[in-house]
């Protein structure tokens, strides 16, 4: 008998228990003791019907995706689900938590499902770089129709209880928690009621009634904008075409051919990568998982500027109350009436409600004096980037806050330590970088000190829990991990256009690659100003920097989307970058200013110069230790910079490449163009010469 799935009966009814932790995964053992229970269960006289439910803190939640890429061991599942569907003794699969993937599969492959008001059912393959492969694109569309089976299977989003209920996805809903007592009174009632085996194969209404329809071109042409770059949404469309065009098998045959072109091809690599790096990322190096954690209930912010504001709102939105203290009263004002506009824009879409806006409202505060952080339990610093303000800020928050107290600053590039040093408590300051809007990006960048402890350090990675973010800890240099890449990608942006390319074929390489947005429509949505101030800092403090034609553009007053002008135009009220002729003379100008003669630049040397000048850095960044590990600055490029999940991040995508191939090609620009930034990180040499990846470290 297998560990993991046990059979036994209660009374009249078989039952069928997975109990496989985390999220009993259908790994080989959960498979093959599927079969074995059933059998048990078949031969069981007694037993009138059969229940499913798995212990734990859910239903089962697909397949085991670290089987994936490894040699497939029998029983496969769509077999495991086809001897569950022609069990002649009715089953009952009973859900809590989530239903997910092959789980959903496997309880579509009973003949009843029963779920808990709290649970969630969903195909979310999709994210996976995959489809459903195991019937799920032949049974939920014969459930639920064409329309809906396309928007779960493309999206993979999950469907709450009551609504899967609304759509036929299970059969019905109950309140509570106990789920085997709610599994087995359904079951005892299939058995008294004498209910018949009922296989979701043989509903044929809907497949019938939508035989050929225009909804799957309707999908596929919504996907070219939604599923920009992407494989498998377009697969998942085709396999759920084939539920209304074929016959049941044949269609499982057409799911089965798809489900390999999905598994065969390179996104799906690096969507699982990005998946589980989402997770190990939480696991921080040296930090011990009984790390003590304070508790943080309140929280201070200073400046309800973009980003304060925004800062605010994550906290407010999980039920924490904010006091935001501002220098003057209309800054204030100004600041929390942007909050407001944005909750009452998300009431607007349906995504909250008018009572949840006044309710997250009613725990922001605003105030002028930093005494209303004397019993706070963090504080966020969310002013724009000057060391001597920022260390004035940290000074007076040293004599405020309560000892304990957790100081952090916002800021995107300044050095954490001298920040700390303001303050006679540098242990408990710590950077958390939020990225605009701050309300919106899921990544939050937090930055340990040299001197700040592993309780703050814990504490903030939990905090990015709590807040719904994902919580990347990284070292103290100029940039941390994500900024510091950034602006080596940003220079030769800089440079490939003063030697010939322009803003927009720079962009367009970028935005093949998967990028949102390129290098120069970036620059225009933060605004060209704000690199134009840091530079005059600069020259101001007698750095020699090279002039740019940003800064022209500057003095023209483009500074990018604010003004409706920038390195592109932009018609009112849009966001779309338009290519304009005027820049182009000036950057030619400029370049006869500096006695460039400009020359063809091809695509490829675009993509190399800025990708590879991002992994060199990237490898010195793990070799100085500000990285942990290479995943980590993945997880930063994904939900911080937009990097494509399919690519599975830079570090990924550089291991794709090949490390041989992008050492060789750094090593000639080293020697062709110069620079620190070409000079060859030693780790990629090591990795290159040990024929290793990224991803062995
Ligand atoms: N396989 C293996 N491990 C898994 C797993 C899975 N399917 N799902 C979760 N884990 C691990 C995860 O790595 C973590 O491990 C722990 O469980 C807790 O997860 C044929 C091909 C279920 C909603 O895509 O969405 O079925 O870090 O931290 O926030 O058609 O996990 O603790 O070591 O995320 O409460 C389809 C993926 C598979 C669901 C729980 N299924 N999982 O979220 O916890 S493909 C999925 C999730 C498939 C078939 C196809 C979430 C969750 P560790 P967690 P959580």
């Amino acid at each position: 008998m297998s560990e993991v799935v046990t059979y036994n009966r209660e009374g009249a009814i078989g039952v069928i228990t997975v109990n496989y932790p985390p999220v009993n995964a259908l790994g080989h053992a959960v498979r093959s003791g599927l079969v074995a229970a059933l059998e048990q269960g078949q031969n069981d006289a007694d037993a009138k019907a059969l229940l499913l439910v798995c212990e734990g803190r859910t239903f089962i939640a697909g397949a085991d995706i670290r089987e994936f890429g490894k040699p497939m061991q029998e029983p496969g599942l769509t077999s495991v689900i086809d001897q569950y569907e022609n069990s002649d003794k009715p089953i009952v699969a009973a859900i809590h938590g989530t239903a997910l993937g092959g789980g959903l599969e496997t309880a579509l492959g009973c003949h009843y499902r029963v779920a808990l008001s709290s649970a969630k059912v969903g195909l979310p393959e999709v994210k996976l770089g995959l489809l459903p492969g195991a019937g799920g694109t032949q049974r939920l569309p014969r459930l639920t129709g064409a329309r809906k089976a396309l928007e779960m299977i493309t999206s993979g989003e999950f469907v709450n209880a009551k609504d899967a209920l609304g759509l036929g996805i299970v059969d019905a809903v109950e309140d509570g928690s106990d789920i085997k007592a709610v599994g087995l009174a359904y079951a005892q009632k299939v058995a008294d009621e004498g209910k018949p085996v009922r296989r979701v194969r043989d509903v044929t209404d809907k497949v019938e009634a939508e035989k050929g329809g225009e909804v799957f071109d309707q999908f596929r042409a919504g996907l070219e904008k939604k599923a920009r770059g992407l494989f498998s949404p377009f697969k998942c469309v085709d396999a759920v075409e084939a539920a209304f065009n074929l016959p049941f098998d044949e269609g499982m045959k057409r799911e089965r051919e798809l489900f390999m072109e999905c598994m065969d091809s390179p996104q799906r690599g690096g969507l699982i990568h990005s998946f589980f790096a989402e997770r190990e990322v939480s696991k921080v190096k040296g930090l011990s998982k009984d790390t003590p954690v304070r508790d943080v209930n309140s929280v201070g912010i200073i400046g309800a500027g973009t980003m304060g504001g925004g800062i605010a709102m994550n906290f407010a939105n999980v039920g924490i109350p904010v006091t935001i203290v501002e220098v003057k009263q209309d800054a204030l004002d100004k600041g929390l009436g942007i909050i407001r506009k944005n909750y009452e824009n998300s009431a607007k879409k349906g995504r909250i409600t008018q009572q949840q806006v006044e309710e997250r409202m009613a725990l922001i505060s605003g105030s002028l004096t930093y005494d209303d952080f004397r019993d706070v339990d963090l504080v966020i610093e969310a002013v724009f980037e000057n060391m001597a303000i920022k260390k004035e800020i940290f000074g007076k928050l040293d004599e405020v806050c309560k000892p304990g107290a957790i100081l952090a600053s916002n800021t995107s590039t300044l050095d954490i330590d001298e920040i700390a040093s303001a303050t006679k408590r540098p242990e408990d300051v710590v950077g958390m970088h939020f990225f605009s809007p701050a309300n919106v990006m899921k990544l939050l960048e937090n930055v340990r000190g040299s001197e700040t402890s592993d309780e703050v350090k814990a504490t903030v990675m939990a905090v990015a829990k709590k807040i719904k973010k994902v919580g990347v800890l990284v070292g103290n240099c100029h940039g941390f991990v994500g900024n510091r890449m950034l602006h080596k990608r940003g220079a030769e942006a800089m440079a490939l256009v003063n030697e010939g390319a322009s803003p927009q074929q720079v962009d367009k390489v970028l935005t093949d690659l998967g990028y949102p947005m390129g290098q120069f429509a970036m620059s225009d949505l933060a605004g060209i100003d704000v690199g134009y101030r840091i530079r005059e800092e600069r020259r101001n403090a007698g750095e020699d920097v090279a002039p740019s034609w940003m800064d022209k553009l500057v003095e023209m007053n483009r500074l990018g989307q604010k003004t409706q002008a920038g390195v592109y135009k932009y018609e009112e009220g849009s966001r779309k970058p338009i290519p304009d002729p005027e820049v182009d003379q000036l950057i030619a100008e400029f370049r006869k200013e500096q006695g460039i003669t400009p020359r063809e630049i091809s695509d490829q040397e675009i993509l190399e110069r800025c990708m590879y000048v991002m992994i060199n850095e990237g490898a010195k960044i793990l070799e100085e230790g500000i990285a942990d590990r290479s995943l980590d600055i993945d997880v930063v490029w994904i939900y911080g910079y937009g990097f494509p999940a399919y690519r599975g991040g830079p570090m990924f995508w550089a291991d794709q490449v090949g490390l041989d191939t992008i050492l060789n090609t750094v090593r000639n620009f080293h020697d062709t163009l110069g620079g620190q930034q070409w000079k060859p990180a030693a780790l990629l040499e090591k990795l290159v010469s040990e024929n290793k990846k990224f991803g062995d470290l």
